[in-house]
């Protein structure tokens, strides 16, 4: 029998029941699914954090270029600002960038960093920890709950500035992202700020190749889920029986990613109480990507009850920061 692990803390214990009940849960769906917010376990991170490097993902590094270009701009639109709040900060650097093209000098600022795993928590603490004149409080907590730790702690001096970054809600359904926007407003006070990253709709080779690499980084980062499976659930899934596949859903406006069952085969996975048996070309719907248009964005935050400050575009990449303000 093939080690599995088990969770030490507490807080792991709660992370393994619930990833065994989504996954019974989800892979008996029709059609088969399992949440993405799963892919992000410490090989997953790292792999993603590979996709970042490839020259067909373009997102980060559009992303990087406009904070570093309009950095200065974005953090002078909000008045008296005296905190940055980042729901998901990866290794920190979008948050350097944006911080550092500030204009000089500037006010002191605490910067709050928001995450579920605490080993990306200390990588952006530490990316973070270059800059002058900033202190650092993390936050290991969904963004929620971790947003509203930071608000409680709102300083009297200034207001905040939360950033949701690097086309994360594209990640959500859009009755999700609308609901998930307007808990991050309640969260906030009137005048806070929020700027979100959000990757645009571009022709369907660009998107196909951001999402089903040459070099298969993609695929070992989908693959992955059933690596994470095995280990941590006693699965027995054969990794090599399922294949990645990227799809363009033009109607829904979204980049779906599956893992494609390719020859009958059964699958357990005692740890969530399930046996599975796929049919060839059967899939797994693991992830969606939902990509917008610049004006789709200001509505979906204004539904929020949130106003435009500003909104600035790669036209080349398509991709797009949305500056608004706590109305
Ligand atoms: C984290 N998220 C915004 C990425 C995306 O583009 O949807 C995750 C990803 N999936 C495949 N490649 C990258």
């Amino acid at each position: 029998m093939r080690p599995s692990v088990a969770p030490d803390s507490a807080a792991e214990r709660v992370e393994h029941e619930a990833f065994a009940g989504d996954v019974e849960y989800y892979l008996a769906l029709t059609p088969r699914q399992l949440p993405s917010r799963y892919f992000y376990d410490a090989l997953g991170s790292a792999l993603f954090e590979a996709i970042c490097e490839l020259p067909w993902y373009p997102i980060t590094r559009a992303e990087r270029a406009l904070l570093a270009r309009h950095g200065r701009e974005i953090l002078s639109r909000v008045d008296q600002l005296a905190m940055l709040v980042e729901l998901g900060p990866g290794s920190g650097d979008k948050l350097a960038t944006l911080v550092a093209a500030a204009e000089t000098p500037r006010r002191r600022l605490t910067v709050h960093l928001v995450d579920v795993s605490p080993a990306a928590l200390d990588l952006a603490s530490r990316t973070v920890a270059t800059l002058d004149a900033v202190d650092i409080v993390t936050h290991q907590a969904t963004y929620e709950a971790g947003l509203a730790e930071a608000s409680a702690r709102g300083s009297a001096r200034g207001r905040a500035l939360a950033l949701f970054l690097g086309s994360n809600i594209g990640n959500f359904d859009p009755p999700g992202a609308d609901e998930f926007l307007r808990t991050i407003r309640a969260e906030l006070v009137r005048g806070d700020a929020l700027l979100v990253g959000t990757d645009l709709v571009k022709p369907e080779r660009e998107l196909l190749l951001a999402y089903d690499d040459p070099l298969g980084v993609t695929a070992a980062f989908n693959r992955n889920l059933l690596v994470r499976i095995n280990r941590e659930l006693d699965g027995d899934f054969d990794v090599e029986g399922f294949a990645h596949r990227a799809v363009w859903n033009a109607v829904d406006s979204r980049v779906e990613m599956h893992l494609v069952s390719t020859r009958r085969q059964s699958v357990r996975v005692p740890r969530a109480s399930l046996e599975v048996r796929f049919e060839p070309g059967e899939t797994i719907w693991t992830e969606s990507s939902y990509k917008y248009e610049p004006d789709e964005v200001k509505a979906m935050l204004e539904r929020a009850s949130f106003g435009l400050l500003a909104q600035w575009t790669d036209e080349r990449a398509r991709f797009a920061l949305t500056l608004v303000e706590a109305v």
